[in-house]
């Protein structure tokens, strides 16, 4: 069993799909072990995007992220890390595979509502940082 960190991102807290985003992660039969919403700060954004933060999209990622709340949620599965990275989708969702919630809900390269942790890894440091 893997534990993973999903962020459900500001666009879908916004336009309501929370229940829907986790209603997928659980139908693939993954389990949500603890969840919160919270307004982020740039403090945590730089902890959680450490790799990112000399990226020229930084600062509009920074901007997005805290339009509205996130929902911060630790998800276990059999293989969770790379069974969410392949229900979100590819980062840009006009390059997701259908059936992806970034292909679904998606509507640019930022605004691609979810982030799953890269591997295994990544996933005890974001866990560390949010839990
Ligand atoms: P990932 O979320 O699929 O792991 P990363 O490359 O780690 O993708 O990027 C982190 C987040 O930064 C993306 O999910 C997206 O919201 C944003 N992002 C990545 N690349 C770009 C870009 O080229 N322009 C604007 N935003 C981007
Ligand atoms: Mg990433």
């Amino acid at each position: 069993m893997e534990k993973t960190l999903v962020l459900i991102k500001p666009d879908a807290v916004k336009r309501g799909l929370i229940g829907k985003i986790l209603s997928i992660y659980e139908e693939n039969g993954l389990s949500i072990c603890r969840l919160y919403k919270k307004h982020l700060n740039k403090e945590l954004l730089a902890k959680h995007y450490e790799e990112h933060i000399h990226r020229d999209f930084y600062p509009s990622l920074v901007e997005f992220m805290l339009e509205d709340e996130v929902v911060v949620v630790e998800i276990q599965g059999d293989k969770a890390v790379s069974l969410v990275r392949e229900i979100n989708g590819a980062t840009n969702p006009s390059k997701a595979r259908p059936c992806t919630i970034r292909y679904i809900y998606g509507e640019s390269v930022q605004r691609n509502v979810v982030h799953g942790s890269a591997d295994l890894e990544d996933a005890k440091r974001e866990l560390s940082i949010w839990f």
